[in-house]
């Protein structure tokens, strides 16, 4: 019963293995786990079935599988599937089976944790609550009621599993299977017992006789022939009991679980590689994610207390699914780099070179060819080696993997994968760092002000050689001024007061290009960049003096893209559809995101969107992007003429131009097949800040023109009609000279056009 201490452990997994008979011969070495003899690098992920929904099985493993991993591990929730003493649920999401069906459909290995005691942040460790309601039973030690009760649940399982030959030795891809979970932790607890208790595991589990090897986690004086594995945030330093067992890392904490009152943890991309790459540098072989995906505790699952329901993890697979980037990417490459020297990983003689201050570096050597990782657990200083005649650094706390001793193919703190945060000691090129998803793209850096720094002045200015189509620059989260180039004329200093104060100031500029260059015929169009240029500089002014601080070579990180559309609320199917507000139209404020239903206008003719009113931003209708609009963008004043265009003599684009004054571009057409019967919706990120509540869609008809010409009614046309029709269902109109008056153009029909909006 005094089981309330293991609460307080976290159930992660990292393994390593082998075994097999009929299908696969799934075994292990003091080296790896082998599969048909070949020793194996394996790359396993928690994925744990009861965290997610059926429907999300077959994308969750199939982006595992596109990361780079080789199978996909899970515990077994003895008290969802046994609620009530011999009354079972295998169903929806409870179904095992069909989940590691799920994971064989997609080609991945599987490696089935039974527990059943599984901690996991999960109710009460796993373990049906009536169990400790049994009289005279006690949990996880040489207890007759409990063992009998172990071996019952478990049987079941392996019944369950052999009936469907999953088991790689029956033809299956589960290569693993493990019993217990982190005993080794308690097991003092229980005194000799626990003793007795483990070994008792370990010959249950070797009576079933499934054909691949048992592991124990956590179980340092695990019985032979059980795989005593690690857990943990690191495990390079982990070595097994038995010379014949591989070096296992069953529970790699991609993150941490949230508890109720907790703020959100997060591991870095960069920490997580490198805990991986040192285990693989000092002889690791098997790995496994704790959790690849972590999900969500439903119904009343979580375990505690306090387990919040959200499991995320921070895990490579958010909660929802989606990729946990750069995490996801930069772990896909480490993958890679890994996979492609697995032979002289599992055979290489390995020797490792202590080069002081925590730098080492290890050449895994076969006749044919060698591999080296370079590591540097020094948590604060980059090193610089020269290593077999060449020169390398080795960024603080980082592994570099050179796949032949010569070239680094990967360094773990590099993150360079495709990912919304980049970090440089230079202003990028736009294209470079924000690449082609987005219009947006964050420049931020920070300035470390003394109170005695000559800078310091009641008059200090933020100056930045623009050229990045559009800027917005904000210090210290507060917004300073926006400019923008004008067509033609990319190149443009903005120059506004900023109030900094002594100590850390946060400068972050906001660019928008407005399409990318695409044409040069005097330059290599391409090459032209966008962005900011720089130099982006403080100035300091006192009297004549002044003082400029150039921060164009400070280290500036960069965020591609704004969360809407990260987060794609211009999609129909939005899964933030719920955080819309409806309260009052807010009207002139930057970076908002509006949403309204309508009804499209009847009829075949083409449909537009007037956007006078807005900013500048994009629309989108029904998740169909419209393109970007700047209706507040007037066109020059000058050079449209009062006189019919002549169309005499050679033309030029200066020439018989309309539309002088007035907003560049107004609608938007809204092609038809863009919208549907009934309900519409329009969405809009607005960027300057604009007034939505003037938009509307309209028709173009061809074939009439209301123009002011000379055959025109004397009368006001517009408010005769607003007196009869404003305000009723239905109106009729006598159009006739009558009602409308006489023209000076005689007998010649006349037409009355109307434009309701309703
Ligand atoms: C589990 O216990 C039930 C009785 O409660 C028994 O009928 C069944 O055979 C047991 N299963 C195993 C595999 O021992
Ligand atoms: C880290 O490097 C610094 C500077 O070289 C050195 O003084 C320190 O001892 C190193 N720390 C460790 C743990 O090796
Ligand atoms: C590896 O070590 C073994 C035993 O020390 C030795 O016989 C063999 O030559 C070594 N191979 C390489 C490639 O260094
Ligand atoms: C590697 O080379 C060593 C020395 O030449 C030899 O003894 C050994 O058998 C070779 N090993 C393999 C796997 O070829
Ligand atoms: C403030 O500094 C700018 C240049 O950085 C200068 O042009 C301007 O005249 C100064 N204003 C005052 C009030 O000193
Ligand atoms: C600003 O950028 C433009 C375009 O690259 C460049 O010609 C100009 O010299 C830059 N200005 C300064 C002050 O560096
Ligand atoms: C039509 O012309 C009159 C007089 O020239 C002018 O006041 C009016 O604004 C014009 N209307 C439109 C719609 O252009
Ligand atoms: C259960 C387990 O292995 N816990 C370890 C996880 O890693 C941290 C940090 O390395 C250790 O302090 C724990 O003991």
């Amino acid at each position: 019963m005094a089981i309330s201490k293991a609460f307080l452990f976290v159930c992660f997994l990292i393994i390593i293995f082998v075994f097999g008979v009929n299908g696969l011969k799934v075994a292990h070495d003091g080296r790896a786990i082998t599969i048909d003899g070949e020793r194996r690098i394996l790359l396993s992920g928690s994925i744990h079935y009861p965290r997610s929904t059926t429907k999300m099985w077959p994308d969750l493993i199939r982006k595992s599988k596109e990361g780079g991993l080789d199978a996909i591990e899970t515990y077994v929730f003895w008290n969802a599937h046994e609620p009530v003493r011999r009354q079972y649920d295998f169903t929806g999401n409870l179904d095992l089976i069909r989940f590691l069906k799920t994971i064989q459909e997609e080609g991945l290995y599987a490696v089935l944790r039974i527990g059943p005691y599984v901690c996991a942040e999960w109710n009460y460790g796993g373990l049906p609550v009536w169990l400790h309601n049994m009289p005279g039973c006690e949990i996880r030690t040489a207890n007759d009621v409990y063992m009998n009760e172990m071996k019952n649940f478990t049987t079941l399982i392996i019944d369950m599993v052999k009936k469907e030959k999953l088991f790689a030795s029956q033809g299956g891809n589960i290569i693993l299977a493990q019993i217990e979970n982190e005993y080794g932790n308690v097991m003092s607890v229980y005194g000799d017992a626990g003793k007795a208790y483990i070994d008792w595991c370990a010959n249950m589990a070797e009576s079933f006789h499934i054909g691949v090897p048992w592991i124990m986690c956590q179980q340092s004086d695990a019985p032979q022939p059980m795989i005593n594995t690690c857990n943990g945030w690191y495990c390079d330093s982990f070595t097994p009991n038995n010379p014949n067992s591989p070096k296992m890392w069953t529970e790699n904490w991609t993150g941490w679980f949230k508890n109720w009152g907790s703020r959100d943890p997060h591991r870095t991309a960069e920490d997580v590689a490198f805990s991986v790459a040192r285990f693989f540098q000092y002889g690791g072989t098997f790995q496994n994610y704790y959790m690849y995906h972590g999900g969500t505790n439903f119904g009343r699952s979580a375990g505690g207390p306090y387990i919040t329901t959200s499991y995320d993890y921070d895990a490579p697979l958010d909660e929802y699914g989606n990729l946990n980037q750069p995490k996801w990417g930069h772990l896909k490459q480490l993958h890679q780099v890994l996979k492609s020297i697995e032979r002289t990983l599992t055979h290489g003689n390995i020797t490792t070179t202590d080069f002081g201050n925590s730098v080492t570096a290890t050449i895994y050597a076969t006749n044919e060819t060698s591999s080296c990782f370079l590591g540097n657990a020094n948590t604060t200083t980059d090193a610089t080696i020269t290593f077999q005649g060449t020169q390398y650094s080795i960024p603080a706390w980082s592994v570099s993997i050179l796949p032949d001793c010569k070239n680094e193919a990967y360094n773990t703190a590099k993150v360079n994968t495709q990912t919304s945060h980049v970090a440089a000691n230079t202003l990028l090129d736009q294209k470079n760092a924000a690449s082609d998803v987005s219009d947006y793209l964050w420049y931020m850096t920070s300035v470390n002000l003394k109170a005695d720094d000559p800078i310091w002045s009641d008059n200090m200015t933020l100056r930045i050689n623009g050229s990045g189509h559009i800027l917005h620059a904000y210090v210290n989260g507060e917004y300073v001024a926006s400019q923008w180039a004008t067509y033609g004329i990319f190149n443009y200093v903005f120059e506004h007061r900023v109030k900094l104060k002594p100590g850390k100031n946060l400068i972050s500029i906001l660019s928008a290009t407005v399409g990318y260059q695409n044409y040069g015929s005097t330059y290599k169009y391409d090459m032209i960049r966008s962005g900011i240029l720089g130099p982006v500089e403080l100035i300091g002014s006192k009297g004549d003096e002044t003082v400029i601080k150039d921060l164009s070579s400070h280290k500036w990180s960069y965020k591609i893209g704004l969360h809407g559309f990260e987060n794609e609320l211009f999609s129909s199917d939005s899964k933030f559809d719920s955080k819309w507000e409806s309260q009052q139209l807010p009207i002139n404020r930057m970076m908002t995101w509006y949403k309204t239903t309508f009804k499209a206008p009847l009829g075949t003719d083409a449909v537009v969107v007037d956007l006078l009113g807005l900013g500048k931003g994009m629309a989108w209708v029904n998740g169909q992007s419209l393109g970007r609009y700047w209706p507040s963008y007037k066109a020059d004043e000058d050079g449209c003429s009062a006189e019919p265009c002549d169309y005499r003599g050679t033309y030029n684009d200066k020439k018989c131009v309309t539309n002088c004054g007035e907003p560049t571009q107004r609608w938007y057409h809204v092609p038809r097949s863009f919208l549907q019967d009934g309900i519409n919706a329009l969405t809009l990120f607005e960027e300057f800040g604009g007034n939505p509540s003037l938009v509307n869609f309209q028709t173009i008809t061809v074939g009439t023109t209301c123009g002011n010409g000379t055959c025109e009614s004397p009368k006001n046309a517009l408010s005769i009609i607003q007196n009869l029709c404003v305000g009723k269902e239905k109106c009729s109109i006598d159009v006739s000279e009558d009602t409308f008056g006489l023209t000076s153009c005689g007998d010649i029909s006349k037409r009355l056009a109307v434009e309701a909006i309703c």
